[in-house]
């Protein structure tokens, strides 16, 4: 039997001088948890191999003859991943299965492009599917979906899997170790699925659901040792940063502690940053220990600068909390990066610059800003779904995609380019590359041409933006509060 997985890119990867040093479009590193079901696909199928056009061309020779091809969409990609499932149906005996965030939650259409879809996470029933599939057996397990009688039908949510405890095989990923050389890919270890809060916006707590579940520390540690090796062996390197991307690595405490004691105990040095929320600047046995383990910035998802927001989207934060929090973090000596939303139901013309303010004025050191996107399947969705613009989910990536209250969507466009531009400056860049230390000096320069083209595409969208309110609403110039 031949399998391969795909993990489509909407703009798919372009060797460029450029791209060698600083990000394209998008920030890119093929997917980890599409290459942990490949890894424990090639548990029993030996001919498996994985393709990611976040780094790579697909060789589509290798593909058509496949038996079973599985794809991976988040949401921004699934038109790209529809497109390659028609191609493979229209030019393939192979049989195509589509899953991860935006297929399962989106099953009713998902399923209309392929053979089957697989929902939530995908490290049990995908071994369930190939035996069925291999021995002829009824497709009737939880986690299934597919077309009936001309209609979606679905077998149900499978129960989450228990023991997530797999190092992805990077070695099966398609030219990944030679791009593993590029400075804009970065090492990666997911360790634990999960997070207890609910925020309307979230996919994920939707996706992987409420309650925490975490690998082994020494299966973590193991799997930071062997990311770095393969990384490392063969390149240089000037970012020696690995990410440790987990949602809410600090929802359970002592699981963490462990985590982290382990990774100083093993005599691992290397840099280490960790998505966080604001509370854990407030556990200073926490923060201690990050930084005995090498860790370097916390990147925390502030998201809105104003309680209003918080309140409105059932995000448990308030904005003195949030900037007590990032003083303490400083104090520890570790960097704070911010991911933001805009565009909530609060923001009006002037909040891309009370942004800017609260970035700069709290020693921020880097942002992700992100227009609020609306996935189905979430509180917002429900929301906003007659203010969205359009449905066409390659732009669900940060780019306006829906009416905000009080502006045009071509304003919140605008407020979007002028935060980036505040924050990524010529006079900050200079500022950076003489004041900051060696990571914070290489990570600004890169951010800088990062979000230069970030900007670029927002402005190349601003024509096909409406100039108009959503219809029938008044325009509001009440300055934003924050
Ligand atoms: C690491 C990461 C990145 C990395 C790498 C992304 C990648 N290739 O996976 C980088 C930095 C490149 C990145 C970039 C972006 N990202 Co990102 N990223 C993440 C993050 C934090 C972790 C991904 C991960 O490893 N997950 C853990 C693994 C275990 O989960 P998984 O990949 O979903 O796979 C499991 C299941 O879903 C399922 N499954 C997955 N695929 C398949 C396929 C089949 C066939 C089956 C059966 C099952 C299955 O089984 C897997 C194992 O259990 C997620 C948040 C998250 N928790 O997922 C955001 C996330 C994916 N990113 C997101 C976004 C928006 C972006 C950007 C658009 C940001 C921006 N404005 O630039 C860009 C787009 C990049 C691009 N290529 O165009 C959103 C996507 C939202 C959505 N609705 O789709 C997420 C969910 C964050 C969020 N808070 O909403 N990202
Ligand atoms: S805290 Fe983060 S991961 Fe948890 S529900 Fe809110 S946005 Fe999602």
């Amino acid at each position: 039997m031949k399998i391969r997985f795909i993990e489509p890119g909407n703009r798919p990867y372009r060797p460029t001088p450029l791209n060698a040093f600083v990000y394209d479009r998008y920030i890119r590193t093929p997917s980890v948890g599409l290459n942990t079901l490949a890894t424990i696909v090639k548990g029993v199928v030996d001919d498996t191999y994985m393709y990611s056009e976040s780094i790579s061309k697909i060789l589509w020779d290798d593909v058509v003859d496949a038996d079973i091809v599985f794809i991976s969409i988040f949401t921004f990609a699934a038109p790209r991943g529809y497109k390659i499932a028609q191609y493979l149906k229209q030019r393939s005996k192979a049989v195509v299965v589509m899953g991860g965030l935006h297929a399962s939650m989106n099953y009713k259409e998902a399923v209309h492009y392929c053979d089957y879809v697989l929902l939530g996470e995908g490290d049990e029933s995908i071994l369930t599917f190939i035996d069925a599939f291999k021995y002829h057996k009824p497709m009737d397990f939880p986690g299934l979906a597919y077309m009936k009688d001309g209609r979606p039908f679905s077998t149900g949510y499978p129960a989450p899997p228990e023991n997530i405890d797999v190092i992805a095989d990077r070695n099966l990923v398609y030219r990944y170790k030679k791009m593993a050389g590029h400075n804009t890919i970065w090492p990666q270890v997911h360790a634990s699925r999960g997070c207890p809060y609910n925020c309307d916006y979230c996919a994920l707590v939707r996706h992987f659901g409420r309650r925490v579940r975490t690998r082994t520390p020494d299966n973590v540690v193991e799997d930071i040792r062997r990311s770095i090796e393969f990384f490392e062996q063969g390149h240089f390197r000037l970012l020696k940063d690995l990410w440790i991307t987990d949602d809410n690595f600090f929802a359970d405490r002592q699981w963490a502690m462990k985590v982290l004691q382990k990774i100083i105990d093993s005599g691992i040095h290397y840099r280490f940053n960790v998505q966080a929320r604001y509370e854990v600047g407030f556990d200073d046995e926490m923060l201690d220990l990050l930084k005995a383990a090498g860790f370097f910035e916390l990147d925390m998802g502030i998201e809105f600068i104003d309680d209003v927001s918080f309140q409105t989207y059932h995000k448990k934060s308030t904005r003195d909390e949030i900037i007590r929090s990032i003083k303490n973090i400083r104090r520890h000596g570790l960097s704070v990066r911010g991911l933001f939303i805009l565009g909530s139901d609060e923001h009006r013309p002037g909040v891309g610059n009370a942004l800017a303010d609260f970035v700069i004025e709290n020693k921020i050191q880097g942002v992700l800003i992100q227009s609020m996107y609306f996935v189905p399947g979430t509180p917002v969705y429900e929301s906003h779904k007659d203010r969205l613009i359009h449905k066409n989910w390659a732009k669900y990536n940060g780019q306006v995609v829906h009416y905000p209250k009080h502006m045009t969507p071509r304003q919140l466009q605008l407020e979007h380019i002028r935060a980036s531009k505040r924050i990524y400056s010529i006079p900050r860049l200079i500022k950076a590359l003489l004041m900051e230390d060696y990571i914070h000096k290489i990570l600004f320069l890169g951010e800088f041409f990062w979000h230069m083209s970030v900007r670029s595409d927002l402005k190349r969208e601003l024509k096909r933006l409406p100039g108009h309110l959503n219809p029938g609403k008044k325009k509001s110039s009440k300055p934003v509060h924050n």
